[in-house]
């Protein structure tokens, strides 16, 4: 797709990122020169790649350069730390770690030391920027030698799972399903060469990157500008510099732009379609989009592991206010049951499996995930709660597992609980998701100390000191001395998390009223 724009419009722009702008011809060259660079360096076709940049212009260039010498790239995202992405280095055998120098005020040069010590298959280290004892990226620059184009069914790259439970698992996608799914996107979403698209989320996330995102732009030949932050004070001057029509965000971001409009002194009237998704928008705050921005509203209710939902640019305002719209292609098979997998009357709540074109039939190197995943007729349980309304579309409920969506950022409660159990003082933990009015939901640690009393501060510093992404520090813990237990002694762990849930909602509502 990259060598098809570069030969139809070598001068034109296709990334923007600060002053630095990247013509399709630029990209291409340097796509082709990072590919022979990179096998120059040792790497074999099939090898992963985890690869950790923030919204920056260089993971353009060394993602299709991976995709051109038939390396996979795993995306690890920013924010991700130490614990992060040693899993998913290990996860996926990587041979090499590839990133900047620096993003968001983050040295990533001591993360890869460690990760060298800690994950014994990674053989190089390749940083954008000063690399100091590592590979310079600039240094991966080769000429020709390259393999023929990669098989249009093998995978990819390896995406994470935002919407399971425990550890990330990693979702393997194919070159003709990631292509299906954001050249779809693009008609749905109206994308053409015209389109400039602003990354305002992290690039490596799968909604601004295939929801049709960065990829589907430059698939249209249109035009990618990176926002180093989401914040309007950023965002809003580069939508008026660039001519932004159509970016994403999840709510609370959304939440914040529509604050700051109308008081801002920059030009918005470029922006033709605001996306959110990731998270749920309420349908009040969605009805106040086209108010504040002045631009129409597109609901986004997607997964990196495949089925993506948009309402319809000529939706009714009722539909794109009060649903989460309906699958990308009629092809896509949607099923919503009850607890024993039967499928339930339209407007009814239950569980929503899919199976389709572009969703995946099983995650990477995972029997035991798979297993609990997928049904025996290749359907992925998404683990969302969902009603299905008159046309095919749907409206987003909850969440059956337990796991906490904050801001659009999907957090394990088990995963976070084992970092917590970590600590020597502490004798048990358990995580839950509280509502919050903008972020949606947040996280709340219930924690039984051990003996000597502990701080909440003390608990969340050692949470950072275990090198975890910042968004999964608990945001609020609570200490208790024991969790009850039923007559029968023994509880599961999602029971007591509904149950310690439902208390703290209770004893919240007393102190409010
Ligand atoms: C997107 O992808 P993931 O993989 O980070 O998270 C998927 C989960 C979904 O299963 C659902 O629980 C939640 O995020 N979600 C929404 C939503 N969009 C995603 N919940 C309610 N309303 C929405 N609009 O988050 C993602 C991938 C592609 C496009 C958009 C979002």
């Amino acid at each position: 797709m990259l060598r098809r724009q570069a030969q139809a419009q070598p001068d034109i722009v296709a990334v923007v990122d600060g002053d630095r702008r990247w013509t399709y011809g630029e990209l291409n060259r340097r796509a082709d020169a990072h590919a022979a660079g990179f096998l120059a360096l040792g790497l074999l076709p099939g090898d992963r790649v985890v690869v950790q940049f923030g919204n920056v212009a260089e993971f353009f260039g060394v993602v299709f350069g991976l995709f051109r010498a038939g390396l996979i790239p795993v995306y690890a995202l920013a924010a991700h730390r130490l614990a992060e992405v040693a899993h998913l280095a290990r996860r996926s055998g990587a041979a090499a770690y590839m990133a900047g120098d620096r993003y968001a005020g983050f040295d990533y040069r001591p993360l890869a030391q460690a990760l060298r010590a800690e994950v014994p298959t990674l053989r190089h280290v390749v940083m954008a920027g000063d690399a100091g004892v590592f590979t310079p990226l600039d240094a991966c620059m080769g000429e020709g030698g390259l393999p023929g184009d990669p098989d249009p069914s093998a995978v990819a790259f390896l995406q994470i799972s935002g919407g399971s439970t425990g550890l990330p698992k990693l979702i393997p996608r194919t070159h003709d399903d990631y292509i299906y799914s954001f050249r779809a996107s693009n008609g749905i979403c109206g994308v053409t060469e015209k389109t400039v698209y602003l990354v305002a989320l992290p690039v490596a996330h799968n909604f601004p990157m295939s929801s049709p995102g960065h990829m589907g732009t430059l698939y249209a030949g249109g035009r990618v500008v990176l926002a180093p932050a989401p914040s309007p004070e950023v965002a809003f001057p580069l939508i008026a510099r660039e001519k932004v029509t159509l970016t994403g965000l999840v709510p609370p971001l959304a939440l914040l732009w529509m604050q700051a409009a109308p008081g801002t002194g920059h030009d918005l009237s470029s922006l033709e379609v605001l996306q959110v998704g990731g998270a749920k928008f309420t349908p009040e705050a969605a009805k106040r989009v086209r108010p504040a921005l002045g631009c129409q509203l597109q609901q986004v209710f997607g997964m990196a592991e495949g089925l993506v939902n948009y309402t319809r640019l000529d939706d009714p305002d009722d539909t794109v206010i009060g649903t989460q719209g309906r699958p990308i292609s009629d092809d896509d098979e949607v099923l919503v049951v009850d607890d024993l997998g039967r499928p339930v009357p339209e407007g009814t709540p239950g569980h929503l499996l899919a199976r389709g074109p572009y969703t995946i039939r099983a995650y990477h190197d995972d029997p035991s995930a798979n297993a609990r995943s997928f049904t025996a007729d290749g359907f992925y349980r998404t683990g969302d709660i969902v009603r299905r309304l008159p046309g095919g579309y749907l409206e987003v409920q909850g969440r059956a597992g337990d796991h906490i969506n904050r801001a659009g950022e999907k957090i394990s409660a088990e995963e976070v609980e084992d970092h917590l159990i970590a600590h020597p003082g502490i004798f048990d933990a358990a995580m839950v998701s509280i509502p919050d009015p903008v972020l949606g939901e947040r996280s709340c640690a219930f924690v039984i100390p051990r003996q000597a009393p502990l701080k909440a501060s003390e608990v969340k510093m050692f949470m950072r000191q275990r090198g975890i992404a910042e968004f999964k520090v608990p945001d609020q813990v609570v200490f208790v001395d024991a969790f009850e237990t039923t007559a029968a002694g023994k509880v599961s762990r999602k029971e007591l998390r509904a149950r310690l849930r439902t208390q703290f909602l209770a004893s919240n509502a007393e102190t409010a009223s």
